[in-house]
């Protein structure tokens, strides 16, 4: 008796009843915010890679535009049946030329525009997109030609010189499902061997525990980096290795993403009395080196709901929700042992959003659903501007950055569109690139 009167004593007080989970109206929600932000973009960077919403004037990140807000947007204008809006940035994607003096990033590129290109093709069927994704394709190709065949950091687009010999396991290992998709919708099998082969190169020069760092030299096959973690610039090798088994049948990816979960659950996850979440160890002693984890991190879930495991995909989504909820909005950082923001930015990113989707769809838990409306609400709350929507700076103050990244449309709208509106996918029947882009197997 007097046990239960203190345990009332100490419960928390119950939240405040919150309106019943509407999908309807929160998917309704969703695709006025992305009408918002594309129009935003369009007002204000039309032509240009991507929009500085505080500034109202917009960004390019080379010398010539490859409109990136566009070719990244463009599937999710399609799914969320913005017709109108679809057509146009269709056409002027579909007149982009590569031919272009600039020294690019392989894997931004690859990840933004060649993914974005060919998604878009599957879903309109548009031969021109096709078209436009072997020529960026070719034009890519040269940043393979390092004496170990793991890519250069950088490619010209006219010349092909290369540069950037210290690249990481995400810029080598995620560039398959797109190059791939590239080799079986052109029948031309170079696609798909040389960033196969960076794949093994990178995957066969892990640690004797099984782990890889953060930086490695593509010249020398050294590692400069001991550092593990699958946060940023590790996070999306995993992911493609699994993808790409699935996406291609391709066994030997299924086989080293198995090899690799192993050293992952040994090494990175950490039980703590505020969840399980996955920290940075060495990479050759497995000694914990750091307990960060951040909204790069919040992939994971997702990857382990592809792999069939519900239970620690749950679990890690639920210390993302800790995170989230901490300031109202996750940082790029966080010491999960003192709960204490070290990387206080918040660029717009998905991959929380992501996860949700992955658990609804699996696990049909309402939780998920719900987690994105908290997210929704926080995305109009602190990053919403009259002319799009904007990074923040510090996720404590909520001072604002100004750039709208062109994967706040591709993937962050999409994600929590499909979250409430699931029947614009076949969840099943495609495999989403890094950038959130769908991919079918139509070979
Ligand atoms: C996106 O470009 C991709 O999701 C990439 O894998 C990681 N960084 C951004 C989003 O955070």
């Amino acid at each position: 008796m007097i046990a239960a009167a203190a345990g009332l004593a100490l419960a928390a007080p119950s939240p405040p009843a919150k309106a019943p989970l509407d999908r309807v109206a929160l998917a309704g929600q969703v695709r006025a915010e992305i009408l918002h932000a594309w129009n935003g973009y369009r007002r204000y960077a039309w032509g240009h890679d991507e929009l500085k919403p505080l500034s109202r004037t917009p960004h390019d990140w080379h010398a010539e535009t490859l409109l990136m807000t566009p070719v990244d947007a463009l599937g999710t204008l399609l799914l969320a049946g913005l017709d109108a809006e679809a057509a146009e940035a269709r056409e002027a994607v579909a007149g982009l030329s590569f031919d272009k003096d600039i020294q690019v990033k392989n894997f931004e590129i690859t990840i933004r525009v060649l993914g974005g290109l060919l998604s878009a093709h599957q879903l309109t069927g548009d031969p021109r997109l096709l078209a436009r994704a072997e020529d960026l394709g070719n034009r890519l190709l040269p940043a393979f030609d390092s004496p170990t065949g793991m890519p250069y950091m950088y490619v010209n687009l006219k010349t092909g010189r290369t540069s950037g010999a210290k690249s990481n396991p995400a810029e080598i290992g995620t560039l398959l499902l797109e190059f791939g998709t590239l080799a079986r919708l052109t029948k031309k099998d170079v696609f798909y061997e040389k960033p196969k082969k960076a794949l093994r190169e990178l995957y066969r020069r892990r640690s004797p525990i099984g782990l890889v760092g953060e930086e490695i030299d593509v010249e020398t096959g050294q590692w400069t980096s001991r550092t593990s973690h699958v946060g940023g610039g590790i996070d999306s090798y995993y992911e493609y290795l699994l993808k790409c088994e699935r996406l291609f049948g391709d066994a030997e990816c299924g086989q080293m993403w198995r090899e690799s979960r192993r050293a992952l659950h040994r090494y990175l996850a950490d039980e703590t009395p505020s969840g399980l979440w996955y920290g940075e160890a060495d990479m050759v002693t497995g000694r914990r080196t750091a307990r960060t984890y951040g909204a790069l991190h919040a992939f994971l879930p997702a990857v382990l709901v592809l792999d069939g495991d519900l239970k620690r995909a749950r679990r890690l989504q639920e210390s993302g929700r800790r995170m989230w909820s901490l300031h109202g909005i996750e940082p790029d950082g966080l010491d999960y042992g003192t709960m204490r923001v070290v990387s206080p930015t918040y660029p717009l990113r998905p991959e929380i959003v992501e996860s949700a989707y992955y658990l609804d769809r699996r696990t049909k838990d309402p939780r998920y659903a719900e987690m994105g409306r908290m997210f929704l609400e926080s995305l109009t709350a602190f990053c919403r501007t009259e002319a799009g929507y904007a990074t923040l700076k510090d996720v404590i103050s909520k001072e604002k950055g100004d750039l709208m990244p062109s994967y706040f449309l591709a993937e962050t709208l999409k994600y929590l569109y499909l979250l409430f509106e699931p029947r614009a996918v076949d969840f099943d029947g495609v495999v989403f690139t890094t950038e959130g882009h769908p991919l079918k197997k139509t070979w």
